[in-house]
C-alpha cells in the first residue's frame, strides 16, 4: 500500500486533545476508527475502546496534508510505527492538567525519535486556560535540558487558528532545519 505524501501525526494521552484538533483543522469531516481491545493497561481482560482520528486539510498553497491522531499509552503502542510510517510531523500534545507533563512528553518525545526519525517534532501544550502554572518557557528549557530542540507552544485543541499555527510552526522548522 503506498503511503500519503504529506503525512502529520498528532500523539498525546487521553485529553490531551487530539481528536478536537484534528477536527478543528480538518476540511473535511475526520474518520474516527473504534478499535475494541482484549487487554486495558493493566493487563485485565476487559472491552476498551481507542479511537485513531484520521482527517486532511488543504494548506495555502493547496498542499494536502493527511492528518492522523494516535493515542499515547504504551499498550497501543503496536499502532505507531504504522501510523508514523513516512510521517513529516509529529505533534506531541500534552495537557496541562497531566500530573507529569513534562516527564511524558520527554517519554513520548525519546519514543517518537526513535520510531519516526524522519519526522520533524513539536509540542503544543493544551488547556493551559484551565492550568495556567504550567509555563512553556520551564518545559522549553526541560525538554532542551533532554535533548530536544523544537517549537513548542500552547495551544487550544478546539481553535483551528492556534491548531494550524503550530502545524505550520514545525513545517517551517522542518524546513529552516540544515538537511
Ligand atoms: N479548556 C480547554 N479544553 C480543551 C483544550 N484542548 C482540548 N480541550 C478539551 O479537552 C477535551 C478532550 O479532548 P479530546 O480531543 O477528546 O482528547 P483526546 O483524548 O486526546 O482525543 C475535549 O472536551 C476538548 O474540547 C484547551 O486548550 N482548553
Ligand atoms: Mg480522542
Amino acid at each position: 500500500m503506498s503511503q500519503p505524501a504529506n503525512k502529520l501525526v498528532f500523539v498525546g494521552g487521553m485529553g490531551a486533545g487530539k481528536t478536537t484538533a484534528v477536527r478543528a483543522i480538518s476540511d473535511v469531516e475526520p474518520v474516527s476508527t473504534e478499535m475494541p481491545l482484549s487487554e486495558d493497561a493493566y493487563g485485565d481482560k476487559v472491552e476498551t475502546t481507542v479511537a485513531l482520528d484520521y482527517s486532511s486539510i488543504e494548506l495555502d498553497d493547496g498542499e494536502l496534508l493527511h492528518v492522523y491522531g494516535v493515542p499515547g499509552q504504551r499498550y497501543l503502542d503496536f499502532m505507531w510505527p504504522m501510523v508514523c510510517e513516512g510521517a513529516l510531523g509529529v505533534i506531541v500534545l500534552v495537557s496541562a492538567r497531566h500530573p507529569e507533563p513534562i516527564a511524558s512528553t520527554v517519554e513520548l518525545l525519546q519514543e517518537f525519535s526513535r520510531i519516526a526519525p524522519q519526522a520533524s517534532l513539536a509540542v503544543g501544550i493544551t488547556r493551559t486556560d484551565e492550568h495556567p502554572e504550567l509555563l512553556v518557557p520551564d518545559v522549553r528549557q526541560a525538554l532542551l535540558e533532554a535533548g530536544f530542540r523544537l517549537p513548542v507552544m500552547r495551544v487550544d485543541a478546539r481553535s483551528a487558528a492556534q491548531v494550524t499555527f503550530l502545524v505550520k510552526s514545525l513545517l517551517s522548522y522542518r524546513y529552516a532545519q540544515t538537511q
